[in-house]
């Protein structure tokens, strides 16, 4: 890469609680990288509407807007140009779509129809190239270890959040990144073992992104 000054775009990935967060915030500090987060923002407060609060309150009701609009939140993020050699975002356009969109509609919470219409605008949105990964960053954590850490940074809107619903959403991300079986994408994965204390998973994630780099 660094011959052809190749630009390199990574997403970390991991459910919810596996610790995304602090490991964009850690790859903040090298020259290497430059970060683009979550728009959890826009999410707690859509011009004056705090959507994700309202998804967890009511998911039936509030299920499909949400979605609709973190896919196009997070396909406008796939489209921003940054200047450091890797570009490294919070999630993608791809875990909304396999993780939580087929979460929410295999608990029937979204109806057929609606699923239908988030995989239509899906297909959409990556078909033009804009949403491309290089690779994927797998922040692989117990459903047990995230609801602790959920619990110790106490975001008010994931109150409700239970044991059983983070199992479903891990297993979402183990058929999409370890079995690969809901999706013909050809992204490289690396996984990291996100059950460690911060300093390892730090260590090992510095270590993909310098091999990626002086490839
Ligand atoms: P995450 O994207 O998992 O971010 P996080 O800050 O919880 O990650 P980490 O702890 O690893 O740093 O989720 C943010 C919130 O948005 C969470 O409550 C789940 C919700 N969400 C959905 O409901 N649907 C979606 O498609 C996405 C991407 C998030």
């Amino acid at each position: 890469m660094s011959s052809s000054n190749k630009k390199f775009t990574i997403a970390v990935e991991g459910n919810i609680g596996s610790g995304k967060s602090s490991v964009l915030a850690h790859l903040a500090n090298s020259s290497l990288c430059d970060i683009i987060a979550e728009p959890l923002d826009n999410w707690t407060n859509l011009k004056g509407h705090n959507i994700l609060a309202m998804l967890y309150e009511d998911p039936k009701r509030w299920g499909f807007a949400f979605q609709a609009n973190a896919q196009m939140t997070l396909a406008k993020l796939h489209a921003q140009t940054t200047k450091a050699p890797v570009k490294v975002m919070e999630r993608s356009i791809y875990s909304a779509r396999y993780c939580f969109v087929e979460n929410l509609y295999r608990s029937k919470i979204l109806q057929g129809v609606e699923y239908e219409i988030l995989n239509d605008w899906f297909q959409m949105l990556i078909s033009n190239g804009s949403c491309h990964l290089d690779l994927i960053l797998y922040l692989r954590a117990t459903p047990e270890t995230c609801l602790q850490r959920i619990q110790t940074r106490n975001r008010s809107e994931e109150e409700s959040i239970s044991l059983d619903y983070l199992q479903t959403l891990h297993e979402c991300h183990e058929e999409w990144l370890i079995n690969r079986n809901s999706t013909n994408l050809s992204i490289p994965i690396l996984i990291v073992d996100a059950n460690q204390t911060k300093e390892r998973v730090y260590n090992d994630t510095n270590t993909h992104v310098e091999n990626l780099v002086s490839y």
